[in-house]
């Protein structure tokens, strides 16, 4: 009975201490593994254009990459003839040809971008191929051009009517003098977070109405138009151009996130650097959005006006409220 007691009392504390022992190492092991952590799927894209978010949240959800979201997302808007910023529809240089600047940044830093495009719908697929398919980071007017049919893009005309009328008419008072002004606003840029967790941007415009020929602005430099750096989040600029270039904004905004500033910070600091470049000459329009690898977004203007989609599990939002300065 003595052994038989001892031995059962014995086993039972073995299996004790084998338990505690177990479960020790267990939860040791436990706080050792990386914390898995749910990511969420998530989309901002400057202004409102509901139906590009839409596309992009649609990919992100059915498993798609950060990247395939933003190209996709932003050929809605280079299709779309009533969005008269971007791709087919936009409005013409001073000469009246349509001219195209694009680019797209992805998860390793990769990126591609085609500037002075003519005759093609979707740069921004274009600045893709640049990307995958060449040692180059971009290409420029007729060698763009192209490089994009012998990838398989097709030729069209992408001035229609009603750009063609508004630069006729404007013709008639501007002598030839191109306006830096607010009235081209529609420039996406996008940036979104697939499932995985990697970031991605795009970014696509005709740029500034009624430019000088063979003028191009900010949307197709890395750094100023579009910047992601996958292990802090991304940044992307709409507005004049030629200020966002001047202070390299994307970039800078990334880089003031890896200091430790929320997106919406960063994008206060980012224009708030360009202010005061031009302390007595506000009369344009520059805007930023920006998302951090947590999430959190944020987006901020130098005039009213000036919105931004954000598209997450929580919805979707349109941000126009305290995104902005009055000056
Ligand atoms: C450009 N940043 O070409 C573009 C124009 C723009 O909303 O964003 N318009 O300078």
């Amino acid at each position: 009975m003595k052994r038989r007691k001892f031995l059962k009392s014995s086993s039972l504390s073995t299996a004790g201490i084998l338990s505690t022992s177990l479960l020790t190492a267990c939860e040791t092991k436990k706080e050792q593994l990386p914390v898995t952590k749910t990511i969420k799927p998530i989309v901002i894209a400057t202004w409102d254009v509901p139906n590009a978010t839409n596309k992009a949240w649609q990919v992100l959800t059915n498993s798609g990459t950060a990247l395939d979201a933003v190209e996709q997302g932003v050929m809605i808007e280079e299709a779309d003839t009533n969005n008269q910023s971007v791709g087919k529809g936009g409005r013409p240089d001073r000469d009246g040809n349509v001219t195209l600047d694009a680019c797209i940044m992805d998860k390793d830093s990769n990126c591609g971008a085609v500037v002075y495009l003519q005759n093609i719908v979707h740069p921004i697929s274009v600045a893709r191929k640049v990307m995958e398919d060449t040692p180059h980071v971009m290409l420029a007017g007729k060698g763009a051009e192209q490089f994009a049919y012998e990838k398989g893009f097709e030729k069209e005309n992408l001035l229609t009517e009603k750009s063609k009328l508004e630069w006729l008419e404007w013709k008639k008072t501007s002598q030839y003098q191109p306006i830096i002004n607010i009235e081209n606003h529609d420039t996406i840029g996008m940036l979104a977070i697939d499932s995985k967790g990697d970031i991605a941007g795009a970014c696509t415009t005709s740029g500034m109405a009624y430019k000088i020929g063979g003028r191009v602005g900010d949307s197709p430099i890395i750094g100023a138009g579009l910047f992601i750096d996958n292990e802090i989040g991304g940044a992307t600029a709409t507005g004049v151009g030629e200020e966002v270039v001047r202070t390299v904004g994307s970039f800078l905004i990334v880089e003031l996130m890896r200091q430790g500033k929320t997106p919406q910070e960063a994008c206060e600091e980012g224009v708030n650097r360009i202010i005061s470049k031009n302390k007595d000459k506000l009369d344009f329009q520059i805007g930023f959005i920006a998302i951090n690898k947590k999430g959190e977004t944020g987006g901020y203007c130098i005039h009213p006006g000036f919105s931004y989609r954000v598209y997450s599990e929580e919805g979707h939002l349109n941000n126009t409220s305290g995104s902005y300065i009055s000056t």
